[in-house]
């Protein structure tokens, strides 16, 4: 493999220009867990307590980001990449939330920010990728709805410090996979198993995303904002009545519960009504914020992509989703009784963590997107593979990756030329990060990190593949 150059200053991609880059978000990457003034965040205490029990590592060091942005960053111009998308840590901006802020947080985004722009790779800034302040987290986390008014104050003072430079603001990383995480599998804080409560809370993130978009346009902030959904084309292996009210309810469940808000800046009456019927209190949901969700409605989706969904009718008993974290099958079951089953296509390869080798996906999603929302354009903020990676002779050599990246761009392009308004593209992730509960193992990166000496980056063949498609592509370097 042959050495990467570390480019010279470039300008930053000029205004409509497809973005082509890749993603990272704070606590996966940063470390730094305590330095220069940080607060706690939900996670830094999860992962140090007895609850992180599947794969009990932590982010305390992570990629080491925080101290070593200026190479990740060399590293993506390098690779021809025109963007970079990562997220600010609420806790480094916010110690506790509210209140006062610490100077510190601010400079070192200010850094990320300015060293974007000074190798001309455009950055795409997350307000919230799953980190929450542990003071809210405390007084309820997104279930108590003065969270969502927190966040709202805290991406004013982010557009405040940030926004002469940043573009494009994503407000919120998946309301939908955050929550089902936290409430449903129970594998992330605050780790429970009760739907009741993922609805509130998922509830609140949408509002808090909603507010946060309505102070932007009202203070005349320059730029896009939207929101980044994890979403999934709903498949079946058989037509019939039952598996298409099947695959119904699971767009309902996965998808339009977070797209429609933040695109309609409404809730699906299907989805309101099945809550009803499942008897969940929605006292949560008062009057006048219909208003809210409306004026909040995103400029751009931001879409991550992985993976379709199968599912099958709902017969009785609980609806058994398998989580496995510990690419072994370990992890929980979720029981979401009465909407789909989940089903599984014994034929379809998948990586050692369950996932569907399966690059239609993106295709399919694109075109259902265009469907329901024709107006809204897309971003696709994450697209990548898990795998454990093996260093020979010091070069990863992850073909898998190659092929499953080229066939994701390969059917995002033909989407595009079937009218879909695609205006960015972004691998998951730049370099190896902490993978949340599947721990260090599991490894996204186009750049490999050695978590046991120093956190040394070495390109993968990956990398060196993404950069040759970019220059095909036409992103001059
Ligand atoms: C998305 C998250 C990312 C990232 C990715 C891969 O849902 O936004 O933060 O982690 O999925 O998932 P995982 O690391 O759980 O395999």
């Amino acid at each position: 493999m042959t050495a990467v150059p570390i480019p010279s200053q470039r300008p930053r991609p000029a205004a409509g220009t497809f973005l082509w880059g890749s993603a990272s978000a704070a606590y996966q990457c940063e470390g730094a867990w305590n330095e220069d003034g940080k607060g706690l965040s939900s996670w830094d205490v999860f992962c140090h307590s007895e609850a992180n029990d599947v794969n009990p590592v932590t982010g305390d060091v992570a990629a080491d980001h925080y101290h070593r942005y200026e190479e990740d960053i060399a590293l993506i111009a390098a690779g021809n990449q025109n963007a970079y998308r990562f997220s600010i840590a609420w806790s480094r901006i916010l110690p506790d939330g509210t209140g006062k802020v610490n100077e510190k947080g601010i400079d070192f985004y200010n850094r990320v920010i300015d060293a974007c722009l000074r190798h001309g790779v455009e950055p795409l800034v997350t307000l919230y990728h799953y980190d929450l302040p542990q003071t809210l987290f405390e007084r309820g986390g997104w279930e108590n709805r003065t969270t969502a008014d927190a966040f709202a104050a805290y991406a004013e003072i982010c557009f405040r410090a940030f926004g002469d430079r940043v573009r494009t603001w994503l407000t919120i990383n998946e309301p939908g996979y955050e929550t089902f995480c936290s409430y449903g599998a129970g594998n992330y804080p605050p780790n429970v198993q009760d739907l009741g409560r993922r609805w509130r809370a998922m509830y609140h993130l949408l509002l808090g995303s909603a507010m946060a978009i309505a102070t932007f346009r009202d203070q005349g902030f320059e730029g896009r904002i939207g929101l980044v959904s994890d979403s999934y084309p709903i498949e079946t292996l058989r037509d019939d009545a039952d598996y298409r009210d099947a695959a119904r309810f699971a767009d309902l469940f996965q998808n339009r519960c977070v797209n429609d808000v933040a695109v309609r800046g409404e809730f699906p009456a299907e989805f309101i009504a099945k809550l009803v019927q499942d008897g969940v209190d929605r006292s949560y949901a008062l009057d006048g914020d219909e208003a809210l969700f409306a004026a909040g409605v995103v400029d751009v989706l931001g879409v991550n992509v992985y993976d379709r969904m199968l599912v099958k009718p709902y017969l009785e008993g609980p609806t058994e989703l398998r989580n496995n974290n510990t690419g072994d099958g370990g992890g929980p079951v979720v029981k979401v009784s009465g909407w789909f089953q989940a089903d599984e296509d014994p034929d379809t390869v998948k990586n050692a963590w369950g996932m569907e080798i399966y690059p239609r996906a993106i295709y399919d999603l694109l075109l259902n997107l265009k469907a329901l929302y024709p107006s809204t354009p897309v971003i696709i903020t994450e697209n990548g593979i898990g795998y454990r990676d093996v260093v020979a002779d010091g070069q990863i050599d992850d073909q898998y990756r190659i092929d499953f990246l080229a066939g994701f761009v390969e059917w995002m392009k033909k989407a595009m030329d079937e009218g879909c308004d695609v205006q960015g593209y972004m691998v998951w992730s730049s370099t190896d990060v902490y993978s949340w509960i599947n721990g260090y193992e599991k490894r996204y990166g186009l750049i490999h990190v050695d978590f046991d000496d120093e956190q040394k980056r070495t390109p993968k063949a990956s990398y060196h593949w993404y950069r040759e498609l970019l220059t095909k592509e036409g992103v001059n370097r």
